[in-house]
């Protein structure tokens, strides 16, 4: 296929150091639980099921763009749709998350974990449906979970607090882990394939739960891995690196490749800026209005907005950075109301 060629579209704009003619703005989770529409369309259907009905997910990846005016669409998929394409074991139970039927505990477990060698034509048909409905201004990103990530839903076998048994893999037997690692990289990059193949615009690496790691080890067990998925797409599409947490890891997870580093709340983006900088030279941030704010009214969205669009402006002034795309500091609460999302996208494009 031949990419479509966005001119002007905001988000591709600022993630390519330009300055976009609004600030862009996307929520992670924007599709899902928190709109009528969406429970409406998945009534009766698995979580993971719908990941692999093209028309079910193409128009469930468009009803945030309809309703909230949103710069970029985000692919109606899961970090755990590779594993299972795959013929790995798992299901996402409603109220829980990813659960794996066997976990990951040996080295003959990790052997015989299946690796991804197709492209997954669902998600690709899906892809060309949302393609002819996004208008030329509007990027749909595509995305893939890191290997760490990932890796602790195979080895806790479902959510964890904690990620105790993954980090003591890491450790206790540090050659079955990176053999695991190894093992993740071609099924996530497949899948990633898939989809710059059928035509995103811009892709996320989401490493959600990087952030419990210790910066030595974020560096031995999971940035040359995440280094490797990044690379697949270097110069293909912009490329957005993303987990919760990870203010101690901003500047190691720069390392990792990508154009645009999201921070979540905890870290003002000017403090994220300089950390970044220091060991990168300037990116463009993404991010990092608290999720939590959607519930407090528009009077404090309106100030948040205010402060973080400041941070950013210091950031870029400064020289720490070459742009912003505004976002959550994680995703959109399944119980959040829909009105406030559409309020908080006006308010942050107001004023450009
Ligand atoms: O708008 C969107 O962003 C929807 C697309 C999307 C994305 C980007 C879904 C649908 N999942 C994801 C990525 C994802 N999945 C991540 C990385 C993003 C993040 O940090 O939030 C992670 C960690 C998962 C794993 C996962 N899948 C969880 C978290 C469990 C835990 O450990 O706390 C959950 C709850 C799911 C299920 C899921 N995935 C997506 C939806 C809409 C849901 C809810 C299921 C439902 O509606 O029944």
């Amino acid at each position: 296929m031949t990419r479509r060629q966005l001119e002007g579209a905001p988000i591709l704009d600022a993630a390519a150091g330009k300055k976009p003619t609004r600030t862009p703005v996307w929520f992670m989770r924007q599709a899902g639980r928190s709109l009528p529409e969406y429970k409406k369309a998945r009534e009766g259907i698995p979580m993971l099921d719908s990941c692999f009905m093209p028309e079910l997910l193409a128009e469930i990846t468009l009803q945030p763009v309809r309703r909230h005016d949103v710069d970029a669409a985000i692919l109606f998929s899961d970090i755990v749709v590779p594993l299972k394409a795959a013929g790995v074991g798992v299901e996402i139970v409603p109220g829980r998350g990813p659960v794996m039927d066997q976990a990951i505990t040996t080295r003959a477990d990790v052997d015989n974990l299946p690796i991804l060698d197709h492209h997954v034509t669902e998600v690709a048909e899906g892809i060309r449906i949302i393609l002819d409905e996004l208008t030329g201004k509007q990027a749909l990103i595509g995305f893939v979970g890191a290997p760490f990530t990932l890796a602790s839903y195979l080895i806790e076998g479902g959510p964890s607090k904690n990620h105790e048994k993954t980090k003591a893999m890491m450790h206790a037997e540090p050659e079955t882990w990176h053999a695991l690692m190894r093992r993740l990289v071609p099924t996530i990059t497949a899948f990633l394939k898939t989809q710059v193949e059928a035509g995103i615009d811009a892709m996320q690496l989401f490493d959600s739960w990087a952030g419990f790691l210790t910066e030595k080890d974020y560096r031995e067990f999971v940035l040359p891995y995440s280094v490797e998925i990044l690379k697949e797409v270097d110069g293909v599409i912009p490329r957005i690196h993303f987990g919760v947490g990870t203010g101690e890891l901003l500047a190691a997870m720069g390392e990792a490749g990508s154009e645009v580093v999201g921070v979540d709340w905890r870290v003002p983006l000017d403090v994220a800026a300089e950390r970044i900088h220091a060991l990168n030279g300037p990116k463009v941030l993404q991010g990092n209005l608290d999720p939590a704010m959607l519930f407090a009214g528009p009077g404090v969205i309106r100030s948040e907005v205010a402060r973080i669009k400041a941070e950013a402006a210091r950031a870029i002034e400064a020289g720490h950075a070459t742009g912003h795309i505004f976002n959550l500091g994680h995703g959109v609460m399944p119980n959040t109301d829909a009105d406030a999302i559409t309020e908080a996208v006006r308010i942050i494009h107001e004023e450009d």
